[in-house]
């Protein structure tokens, strides 16, 4: 017998049907963000760092300098991972010659990631950029007092709404445009609301045309705090929930984007009984929203669990929000999309009817036996099985992968 087979029937003895997870798990796409692969630094031609108090920290050799380098790094790093992928553009990754400032973007100066994706099956997403520029220095923008700025940073949301719209028509599905602002202040407000009213204005105003929801999906993320805005975001957690359940948007949670002690898995169920559509981006804060490469951690696991037990895997879309220049990029791309790979797996392979009736019953001794008991399956067989079946290597074939074009890309200045 197989080692695949004997896992399959050690499942089956919990009443678990190996077969159908594999197969679930190959439809489930994983949106990939581009920004790991150069440190969040993108193709404008300027200089600059990312600002807004976003931080990539290291020096790792090998970061992509150009578009070409950095599809080719994705190219790399889809070829490792098993199954179906999209992938997370932000706005300042233009591919053009040109020099159109923020206000200025236009659908052509992407066509060329359009074509590869379509080349390549990859779903795109998007994300307008309001960090990394002058206008945005202030930590203000689309909540910024003077109406000029809100002005310009509502015509570029305007104009990644309808390059986002015409990504999805070129590729036939939802291309999602998230909406993250930097907006808040270092020290305390007098006025809280205030900057909270003009966001919800520009926004408003960023979102008034309807587009046809077949080719792009409007997301909104919250945040906490971050580097300079520590003492208040305009976008909270409670801004953007009511926003998104009022507007009828996708509500964005970032991993990071919450004190460091709350349970974002827990939110899935509260939050989908408010919002339609959900969009993830899981990280990995470390005391901070430090955006640590995503571990197969609790925290994921906890993710991936709920994600399947609360049946929300048809209205949530996964996507990856981590930066570390400290390894390898590429390294680190494969192996963060990987674990949340195996982390769906695993939460497929749960015997969650049996554990359901332990609960239903109060049986809370035996949902918690069998809980612990079922840590022991063999998981790694299926996730073995799976990637075999999918041409994608594990365990030291991978690292080998890694590592060697890991070394063809140290050469890059
Ligand atoms: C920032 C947000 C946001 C960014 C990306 C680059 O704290 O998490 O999602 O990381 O847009
Ligand atoms: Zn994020």
């Amino acid at each position: 017998m197989s080692i695949y087979d004997n896992a399959r029937q050690q499942f089956a003895d919990w009443g678990v049907d190996t077969e159908a997870a594999i197969e679930q798990l190959k439809t489930i796409p994983i949106s990939m963000h581009c920004w790991q692969g150069d440190d969040v630094v993108g193709f404008e031609k300027k200089s600059g760092s990312s600002g807004g108090g976003i931080q990539a920290t290291g020096n790792h050799p090998g970061r992509a300098r150009t578009p070409d380098e950095l599809r080719a790094d994705l190219q790399f790093a889809y070829s490792q991972i098993p199954g179906v992928h999209r992938l997370n553009l932000h706005a300042m990754y233009l591919d053009t010659d040109e020099t159109p400032d923020r206000d200025q973007i236009e659908y052509r100066h992407f066509a060329s990631w359009v074509d590869w994706a379509n080349e390549q099956n990859i779903g795109l997403d998007f994300n307008p950029t309001f960090f990394a520029h002058e206008k945005a220095d202030d930590n203000l923008t689309l909540a910024h007092p003077d109406q000029g700025i809100r002005d310009f940073w509502i015509e570029h949301g305007k104009r990644t709404r309808d390059i986002a719209a015409q990504f999805g028509a070129a590729q036939g599905n939802a291309c999602i445009n998230n909406i993250w602002v930097p907006d808040g202040m270092k020290d305390h407000p007098i006025d809280r609301m205030a900057p909270r009213k003009r966001l919800e204005n520009s926004l408003d105003a960023m979102l008034s045309e309807q587009l046809d929801s077949r080719h792009l999906l409007d997301a909104v993320e919250s945040k906490l705090f971050g580097i300079g805005v520590e003492a208040y975001t305009v976008g909270s957690h409670e801004f953007y929930l009511g926003f998104a359940t009022r507007k009828g948007t996708l509500l964005c949670l970032d991993m990071g984007h919450f004190h460091p002690t709350e349970n974002i898995a827990d939110k899935l169920s509260s939050v989908a009984l408010s919002v339609g559509e959900i969009l993830l981006h899981v990280s990995r804060p470390m005391r901070w929203d430090s955006d640590h490469v995503i571990l197969l951690d609790d925290s994921i696991l906890a993710m991936a669990q709920e994600l399947v037990a609360c049946d929300l895997l048809g209205r949530t879309h996964i996507g990856l929000d981590f930066f570390d220049a400290t390894i390898s990029r590429t390294a680190a791309w494969v192996i963060g999309t990987r674990n949340m790979q195996k982390a769906l797996l695993r939460a497929l392979l749960l015997p969650l009817d049996q554990l359901r009736t332990a609960e239903i019953s109060l049986d809370f001794t035996t949902r918690f036996m069998m809980t612990e008991e079922i840590k022991d399956l063999p998981f790694n067989a299926v996730w073995a099985e799976y990637c075999e079946r999918m041409d994608a290597k594990c365990g030291k074939a991978l690292l080998r992968e890694l590592d060697s074009f890991q070394s063809k890309v140290s050469v890059r200045g």
